[in-house]
């Protein structure tokens, strides 16, 4: 193992300047930087394998990030991401300086960690998006995971959310593979909304990401059902440029190539791994605007149909807890809109699925969604039970099983969040337009702000006000307290070398006004 370690980190030496930082979602920077961070990475999780005696997974990908860029996602056996506690060993192998100083970290892990280094059935599932980077680096994890002896299967190409899922599905000792993730899903979907009554035509911006393949792939699965995809930037165009959720999110425009969309055709985007999904449509003929459904909208439409069904359970599982997580960004509307009239709990964390995901298990039913489209629905384990139990029974416990089943509870994923939003349409008879008027969001707007050093901002209260520096929390304060209804946060990105501003109110010329003076007041006193 120490020759392995030695002989395979010094084939793939740290560059000299960099520093990486594991971040929101794992590590990611220029992909030719990167060789030794998931390198080290792969050893990691094999370390991870060997400890909990179960399959964890990799994932190379940046996500909606420009091509260029790559980075890694790590899985843990339950299929959620690497428990936080682990971090900072994260941390501490992609910076060692020399392959001897990896070595001893490792050597100091296996100690205090306990961990047997000889297990026949420690294994590491591999898997990369469509970045010209991805089977290279894929190689360089998976020769951090064979220094370990531990196994590593690469999967090739797949989103986030399949990698997730096909580790999660391996350690129950279920059908992992790529065909039976799409038949389930299909099956799942045929179930619910019950086949030959639905018929409904989605136009999807795959964002010329991975995503493209796999709805590809499920396309006729699905026609037979009733929904009809029509798949646009496949793949022809450059990853997630002009295209993809993160840009229809952000720009609220057409994206590329889906210029001609009439109206009302429904429509939605992914990102480059297929983890967030938005939905949209044409707001007129005379401009490429639209009329956004973003992760907000998402949870208070999937809210809805869980409050529904909850109610109709009998006795006490009626009022089951039904709790939605998210985060700083999400419109002040939309909490508005859950608390008061579908009257489920509202709980806030900071940015980052990691967050969120774990906040949701606090909830019989916990849906969590960022504004950016990233989310899924968990069903804790007990109320799971009660269902099971009731099924025969009760036809709401039967319904609400059949939706699990169309949900990934690994992690958020675009391809099941399709097929969520879908059923809650059919099932709440809505049309896309009827979805957007559940409540209309308030004007809002988002800025990045340059600086020298990003750091130097600490948030707290779930990233709602700034503990650090001194005095800016309450200039910004002064400055919202100008407007009606406003509220205003800056908070340093975990993906990119920047401040990120927000800033919504009651009118839109409020919401650009307030977010470009928090701007100048954090460029003023950070520059
Ligand atoms: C990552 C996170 C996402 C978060 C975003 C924030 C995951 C899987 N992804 O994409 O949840 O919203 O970062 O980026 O956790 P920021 O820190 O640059 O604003
Ligand atoms: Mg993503």
């Amino acid at each position: 193992m120490e020759s392995a370690i030695l002989e395979a980190s010094s084939q793939r030496p740290k560059p000299e300047t960099f520093n990486p930082s594991y971040g929101t979602a794992g590590f990611r920077s220029k992909a030719h930087l990167l060789p030794s961070t998931v390198f080290r990475c792969g050893i990691l999780m094999a370390l991870r394998s060997l400890k909990t005696k179960k399959i964890t997974g990799i994932c190379i990908t940046a996500s909606h990030n420009p091509a260029p860029d790559n980075g890694v996602k790590l899985v843990e056996p339950s299929g959620e991401m690497l428990l936080q506690e682990y971090e900072p060993l994260a941390d501490q192998m992609a910076n060692a300086e020399t392959p001897e100083k990896l070595l001893s970290i490792v050597k100091e892990c296996i100690e205090t960690e306990k961990i047997n280094l000889h297990q026949e059935n420690a294994k590491v599932l591999l898997a990369y998006d469509t970045r010209p980077s991805g089977k290279s680096l894929a190689r360089d994890a998976a020769a951090g995971v064979e220094t370990l002896g531990v196994s590593v299967e690469i999967l090739g190409e797949m989103t986030t959310p399949q990698l997730h899922w096909a580790v999660m599905r391996s350690n129950q000792n279920m059908n992992s593979s790529e065909n039976a993730y799409y038949a389930l899903f299909a099956q799942a979907f045929a179930n619910v909304t019950g086949q030959g009554i639905y018929k409904r035509r989605l136009h999807v911006d795959c964002a010329n990401g991975v995503g493209a393949q796999k709805l590809e792939a499920m396309h006729d699965m699905l026609k037979k059902i009733g929904l009809d995809i029509i798949l646009h930037n496949t793949g022809e165009g450059t990853l997630n440029h002009l295209c993809g959720s993160d840009y229809v999110q952000k720009e609220r425009t057409l994206p590329l190539g889906m210029q001609d969309l009439e109206m009302p055709e429904s429509a939605c985007a992914i990102d480059g791994d297929a983890d967030r999904l938005v939905y949209f449509y044409r707001k007129d003929e005379n401009s490429n605007d639209i009329i956004l459904l973003d992760g907000d909208k998402i949870a208070a439409l999937v809210a809805g149909l869980f409050k529904e069904l909850v109610a109709e359970l009998p006795g006490e599982l009626s009022s089951s807890s039904i709790g939605v997580v998210q985060t700083a960004y999400a419109n002040g509307n939309s909490t508005r809109y859950l608390v008061e009239a579908v009257g489920c709990e509202v709980a806030v964390t900071p940015t980052g699925v990691k967050h969120l995901h774990k906040a949701a298990h606090n909830f019989d039913i916990g849906i969590y969604f960022e504004a950016n489209g990233h989310g899924t629905v968990l069903f804790n384990k007990s109320f799971m039970e009660a269902l099971v139990s009731l099924q025969d029974k009760s036809k709401a416990a039967f319904e609400l099983l059949s939706l699990n089943k169309i949900i990934n509870e690994a992690v958020g994923d675009a391809i099941s969040d399709i097929l969520l939003v879908e059923t809650a349409l059919v099932k709440r008879n809505m049309t896309l337009l009827q979805w957007s008027a559940l409540y209309e969001d308030l004007p809002s707007l988002q800025l990045k702000a340059e600086v020298k050093d990003r750091s130097i901002i600490v948030t707290e209260d779930a990233e709602r006000r700034v503990a650090q520096p001194p005095g800016l929390q309450l200039s910004i304060d002064k400055l919202v307290s100008k407007y009606t209804g406003a509220r205003s946060f800056v908070r340093p990105s975990g993906t990119e070398d920047i401040v990120r501003i927000y800033a919504e109110a009651r009118h839109a010329r409020d919401a650009q006004d307030l977010a470009m003076s928090v701007q100048q007041l954090v460029a003023d006193i950070l520059s």
